[in-house]
């Protein structure tokens, strides 16, 4: 929302700007409603009486923080709860990308506004751009500082004028916050190094083997190819320390609650430099206790909820985005269950709805979407999904196992098929992929690759098949225009848009090549951009077929209405058809082919839900209207339609 639109919302509810005293009694309300909850959480974590201190120091940085955030942003804060939930507006289409690698720095990224605006972009992920170190740095994920902007990317100031250039243009602004680890040359993970054993206590360190050991009876390894075992030794410290994810990004112990406020004002600090969502990276990891996986812990969530609470009560224009690409089932947990419904993330990553579609793209068929689609309870009103068809990590193949059996197949070997089909291990596969993580042990995998490589485009173009190119090109088309249509915030992930290539540059690179999600973070092609206009390309069909798709997307009220959506069985297991506002004249129904044959599908359902009318349909996409030709409706493949009740 503008300047002039704040200014506008707020006269139209409150009379005039707030003073600042009222600004300070609002959050004096806020804090006295949430309370109780703050303080059942806190002492359910740190139940020690000798923890009664740390409490009182959190009455105490509170207000401290609230004090910090600008006027400004306030303000924002106070516009934003009148609108009410203003993340479910079906307004928002988000990408996401490395500044470095989109245009250099901060200051280029806000020349690049307008190539945003082009395309209908008004929520952006910057990758992280704090301050890390030198060497590996797991791409900025393990951090110096949570709020110092590092110099390769620009000067706070630099960052203060983008965040007002987003403000003004309505732009909305999501950057991470790694909460599960820092750096080991993070300044407290120096002062742990150089003994000092009140920081040593910051992290899981240990004097011999023996905790960790007994650790590793049941800790699953994230990066077992780069960085096996959960532990790593420091010789400076004379200790070993938790390192869940690479062996230089230190696990926080969230025991102590010392962590925890420190964190608490990293983490509003980040928000009062203007950002209006808050990626927690991580999330599932941030509870550990031996025995377990040390994922998806109740304390986790409770410890979640609790950095959640405090920052509504500071910063209630702020939300939370789960990164917990976890089991299904544990993923809706992170929306908040019971008494903390509602109470922990607002936002979460679809993953599962990711990983069916790319499931559906192996197996072109789409039972297994439904089928886990329906097995997921609905979210909570007050929350909403992020939808995306490939981010900067890898493909894991998420599936509830029981869901893969009730198709008919062997989980195990079907994980196996889709590693097989997208990473090259299967002739007739047009993906053209690559292994992340592979581990022996298990026989588990994950996928990497740039949409567009996955989905055929690299081989085809290596062919010269221009009836190939054309596929893939109706394959991304259709795959975003599937989420471009689901209930939530699409993501579009920077470089899809122009259907960029798998990136080889990482494999000649000592700090990332052992790390293939590399290969779909590429160096954005502003040559290819340039010659967008002149719509031959396969760049500009997927570019323009984006612009028409969102604009099409923001036109229509009935995307806007978060959760209306059923998935319809339209005798057809190669079709998705599913329904937005279902009921309403202003209905859509989508169908997807995700077929390489044409696919029919009967028309009887189709005039039942009203989308058929003496014998034609409409679609939006194309403007057509046309005639059903012996009851059947006929899809191309890869055809995406959305219907509409003409
Ligand atoms: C996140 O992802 C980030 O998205 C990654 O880029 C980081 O490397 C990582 O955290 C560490 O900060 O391991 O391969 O099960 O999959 O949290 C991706 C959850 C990751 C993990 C996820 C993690």
């Amino acid at each position: 929302m503008n300047q002039a639109a704040i200014h506008k919302t707020l006269t139209g509810h409150i009379g005039k700007a707030p003073t600042n005293a009222k600004l300070k009694g609002l959050f004096e309300t806020r804090l006295a409603a949430n309370y109780t909850l703050i303080q059942d959480l806190f002492f359910s974590l740190y139940p020690d009486s000798a923890h009664k201190q740390h409490f009182t120091k959190l009455q105490d940085l509170l207000p401290e923080l609230f004090s910090r955030r600008s006027r400004e942003l306030k303000i924002q804060d106070l516009t934003r709860q009148m609108e009410g939930n203003w993340y479910q507006s079906g307004d928002w289409v988000g990408m996401q990308l490395y500044v470095d690698r989109f245009c250099g720095n901060l200051k280029a990224l806000e020349e690049k506004i307008p190539y945003f605006e082009s395309l209908g972009i008004n929520f952006l992920h910057l990758m992280p751009i704090t301050k890390r170190p030198s060497g590996p740095n797991d791409g900025g994920y393990s951090v110096n500082s949570y709020t110092e902007i590092d110099p390769v990317f620009g000067t706070a100031r630099d960052f203060d004028r983008l965040t007002a250039a987003f403000r003004d243009k309505g732009i909305c602004l999501m950057l991470d916050f790694v909460v599960n680890h820092t750096s080991d040359e993070f300044p407290w993970a120096l002062k742990a190094k150089r003994g000092n054993p009140e920081f040593q206590e910051f992290y899981y360190t240990f004097p011999d083997r023996n905790l960790p050991d007994l650790y590793e009876l049941s800790l699953p390894e994230v990066f077992p190819e780069t960085s096996p075992g959960n532990f790593t030794y420091s010789p400076e410290m004379r200790r070993w320390v938790m390192t869940v994810f690479n062996s230089y990004q230190w696990d926080l112990n969230y025991t102590n609650p010392e962590v925890f406020l420190a964190m608490l004002t990293n983490l509003v600090d980040l928000s009062n430099k203007g950002v209006d969502v808050i990626r927690f990276d991580a999330l599932a990891f941030l509870w550990k206790k031996i025995g377990t996986t040390s994922q998806n812990l109740p304390e986790a969530h409770q410890l979640i909820a609790l950095f959640r609470l405090c920052l509504q009560v500071v910063a209630p224009g702020v939300i939370i985005l789960a990164e917990a690409i976890v089991a299904p089932h544990e993923i809706i947990k992170y929306f908040g269950k019971g008494i903390l419904k509602g109470n922990e993330c607002e936002i979460a990553y679809n993953a599962t709805f990711m990983a069916c579609l790319w499931n559906s793209v192996a197996t072109k068929k789409t039972g297994l979407l439904r089928h886990s689609i329906k097995n997921i309870p609905t979210i909570p009103d007050s929350c909403t999904w992020i939808n995306y068809i490939r981010c900067h990590d890898d493909i894991g193949l998420g599936f509830d196992d029981s869901h893969i059996a009730a198709m008919g197949w062997d989980p195990q070997a079907h994980r196996r098929f889709l590693l097989d089909y997208f990473c090259q291990r299967m002739e007739w596969s047009p993906a053209k992929g690559a292994v992340f993580m592979y581990n022996p042990l298990t026989g588990d995998g994950r996928i990497t690759g740039s949409t567009a490589s996955l989905l055929g485009l690299e081989k085809a173009l290596e062919e010269g098949d221009d009836s190939k190119i054309d596929l893939a090109v109706g394959r991304i088309l259709m795959l975003y225009g599937i989420i471009l249509a689901t209930p939530g915030i699409p993501l579009i992930y920077a470089g899809d848009e122009i259907a960029m290539l798998n990136d080889y540059s990482y494999m000649a690179e000592p700090d990332k090549v052992m790390d293939s999600r590399w290969i779909n973070r590429p160096i954005h092609d502003w040559e290819t951009v340039s010659g967008l206009p002149s719509k031959k390309s396969h760049s500009s069909k997927v570019f323009y077929g984006l612009q028409h798709l969102i604009a099409l997307r923001k036109q229509k009220g009935c995307f806007a209405d978060h959760y209306n959506i059923q998935f319809h069985d339209a005798g057809n297991e190669h079709l998705l058809v599913f329904e937005r506002g279902a009921g309403s004249s202003k209905g859509i129904l989508v169908l997807a082919n995700f077929d390489d044959s044409p696919q029919v599908v009967n028309t009887s359902l189709l005039s039942a839900l009203g989308f058929i009318k003496n014998g034609k349909y409409h679609n939006l996409i194309d403007g057509t209207t046309r005639q059903v030709q012996s009851g059947l409706l006929e899809l191309p493949p890869a055809d995406l339609l959305w219907l509409t009740k003409y």
